[in-house]
């Protein structure tokens, strides 16, 4: 079975980026897109369910297009289970919004919930404190697979695909009816032995949970070592030797993942879009393929962003014109490989570069500005004022070089940038500060 993990989508969001009017609504819609693309990805690749691990929208205050497309993207993919863990942002504020819950909707909120999805077992509340040793379990029907030929049937036969999509459900409402099974969570390192005395004691209305039944656990916020107040921190020793076998986080806006004791993974699939530059790099979701006789999983990052951000930083010291700079610049973005037109880059220029050095960042600019999406440039670089050259310099130049030396107040770098104006202005160029 496969799954699909993704978290803090944060649609609606304001951007950090310095986008101009149009770029952030087109931004603001390519989330929104993404969203939708990953659910026609989830039905092309016949996944099973998307699991949404928090901070779907930005803040409580959602906007009429992201609620729409979120609901009618749902509504459109019947054959896809999708469960939302509502995060610290969004306060349930979607679900208030929508005009129904969709069948194919479970939400996860402050109660510890748990779902079964064939022998997958999906787990999470929004507000962490502990694997709680037994929980109701609600049975999810496994939907049908979304036929790829019903699409062109669809475009054919109008009425077909209306019904397909907009609640011939009947299979998901006739199996949730069913009265939800009791499941005794048990210490994996048990002995097969115990398991069978203890099978014979619940057996009845309980019915414990399966050995190879695979067990995802939904939070969201902050993994630790050792807990805090923070209500947004997880205590990873509440979380070890539990039976998870992949503990699906959000909050993290960067894939990074873990070893969960004694034999899952934990696993962050970063923000689905980068919303700035502090959240460089590739972006995307997880994808989950559960083998369910054998409980075996494989855990892919699959980046699925339709634009990602890079900071660059390029050593330019001893640089001494623009064009040797675009040089410098030039090789580093052509190193790295995995930046496209598409993309939001900015490079930050740094290493200590001679006053006298010719720097135009007006024509570095102009040199990059159309190759990207978005390109912003940053100096970072420090002056060098070789102070012996203007020693006998009879000039005026070197009579402001040599006054600046002296100055008592002045700190080295403000020296260096006033003679570097200094030293243009008097050679009648054009300076940028
Ligand atoms: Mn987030």
């Amino acid at each position: 079975m496969k799954i699909i993990h993704c978290a803090d989508l944060h649609l609606d969001s304001k951007m950090t980026t310095h986008l101009s009017g149009e770029q952030l609504r087109r931004r603001r819609a390519e989330l929104l897109h993404t969203f939708t693309r990953m659910a026609d990805y989830a039905a092309e690749q016949d996944v099973r369910a998307i699991l949404i691990c928090g901070d779907l929208f930005d803040s409580k205050n959602i906007s009429a297009q992201a609620v729409n497309t979120v609901y009618e993207t749902i509504r459109r993919h019947p054959g896809i289970v999708f469960f939302y863990l509502t995060g610290n942002h969004e306060e349930g504020a979607f679900v208030d919004a929508l005009p129904s819950v969709p069948e194919n909707l479970k939400i996860f909120g402050s109660e510890w919930t748990a779902y079964r999805l064939g022998t997958v077992l999906i787990e999470g509340t929004n507000h962490f404190t502990e694997v709680p040793q037994a929980s109701n379990v609600k049975e999810v029907p496994v939907p049908l697979k979304e036929e790829a030929t019903d699409k062109k049937a669809a475009s054919a036969e109008a009425p077909v695909f209306a019904a397909k999509c907009f609640g011939n459900q009947e299979h998901l409402k006739e199996a949730s009816t069913e009265a939800p099974a009791f499941v005794n969570f048990r210490d994996p390192d048990e002995s097969a032995e115990e398991r069978g005395n203890d099978d014979s004691e619940s057996a009845g209305a309980e019915k414990t949970i399966r050995v190879d039944t695979f067990r995802i656990v939904a939070l969201h916020g902050q993994l630790t070592e050792y807990g805090g107040a923070d209500p947004e921190t997880l205590n990873l020793q509440l979380l070890r030797n539990r039976g998870i076998d992949y503990l699906a986080l959000g909050h993290i806006h960067a894939y990074k993942k873990g070893a969960l004791e004694p034999r899952g993974i934990w696993c962050y699939p970063g923000a689905l879009e980068g919303r700035g530059f502090d959240e460089c790099g590739e972006h995307g979701f997880v994808l989950l393929d559960i083998d369910e006789a054998s409980g075996n999983c494989s855990d892919t990052f699959i980046p699925f962003a339709s634009r990602n951000l890079w900071e660059l930083s390029v050593e330019i010291g001893g640089a001494a014109s623009t064009i040797e700079i675009i040089e410098k610049m030039e090789a580093v973005i052509a190193a790295a490989e995995k930046i496209r037109a598409e993309d939001m880059v900015r490079v930050v220029l740094t290493g200590r570069i001679d006053v006298c050095a010719e720097k135009n960042m007006t024509q570095i600019l102009t040199h990059f500005r159309d190759r990207f999406e978005l390109f912003q440039l940053r100096d970072e670089t420090s002056l060098d004022v070789n102070y012996l050259s203007f020693e006998h310099d009879a000039s005026l130049k070197g009579e402001l070089v040599r006054l600046l030396q002296k100055d008592p107040v002045l700190s080295e770098d403000e020296k260096a940038e006033i003679v570097r104006c200094g030293l243009q202005a008097l050679s009648g160029e054009e300076f940028e500060f």
